[in-house]
């Protein structure tokens, strides 16, 4: 956990996060077991995690559009090699990175990210706006969970046996972030392949 890492990155994140979601709006996808999430979704990059009815799957496309998604901006490329060589994950290069939008109520079960084929790179998480409690569990879904807060600023670096362990993000509190208003950005950063 590095906190506060992304910080110094200031005003250049946001700015280009801005450009993103004007060429992908942020959209609630769905689960193939058909509910929709309450966590809105968009990427940029070379490809993209989406989930439909069909399945999960990572896309060089967004469905909506069918063209590319938005490239990824220098800036969050850096990030993202900075905070993973911290970790000591030198040479760390992303191929995605899913942006996640919660308002208040919006939550994130218990899951484990295994779509990815590289299981041995790191998963590199930024985190914007309205603090979240993050849970952080075991190998096992019933495995007890342990909980972090994730403020404006924070960097995770996930790799190793943690690559592995279920996560969460409890529902998302209400409140008013001075940068970023009523909600919480989170970005992970992804080799798919
Ligand atoms: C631990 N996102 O996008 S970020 C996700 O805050 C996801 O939006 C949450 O879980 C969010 O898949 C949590 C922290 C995170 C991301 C990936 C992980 C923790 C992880 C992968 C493995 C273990
Ligand atoms: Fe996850």
């Amino acid at each position: 956990m590095l906190r506060g890492f992304a910080l110094s990155f200031g005003d250049d994140l946001i700015a280009a996060l801005r450009d993103i979601v004007t060429q992908a709006p942020f959209r609630r996808m769905h689960t193939p077991g058909g509910h929709q999430m309450s966590v809105a979704m968009t990427n940029c990059g070379s490809f993209g995690w989406v989930t439909d009815r069909t399945g999960y799957r990572y896309d060089p496309n967004d469905p909506e559009t069918a063209k590319p998604w938005p490239p990824m901006p220098p800036s969050f490329r850096a990030l993202a090699g900075q905070a993973a060589a911290e970790i000591g994950f030198g040479g760390f290069a992303p191929e995605v990175c899913l942006i996640n939008r919660y308002v208040p109520g919006a939550r994130m079960s218990l899951h484990q990210d295994k779509d990815e084929l590289d299981l041995g790179a790191p998963i590199v998480s930024v985190s914007l706006g309205l603090p979240a409690i993050f849970l952080f569990g075991g190998m096992k879904r019933s495995d007890k969970t342990q909980r972090f807060r994730l403020e404006h600023g924070d960097v995770a670096v996930w790799g190793g046996p943690a690559r592995l362990a279920f996560h969460g993000v409890a529902p998302l509190a209400d409140g008013e972030h001075p940068l970023m208003g009523r909600q919480r950005i989170n970005l992970t950063f992804r080799k798919a392949r």
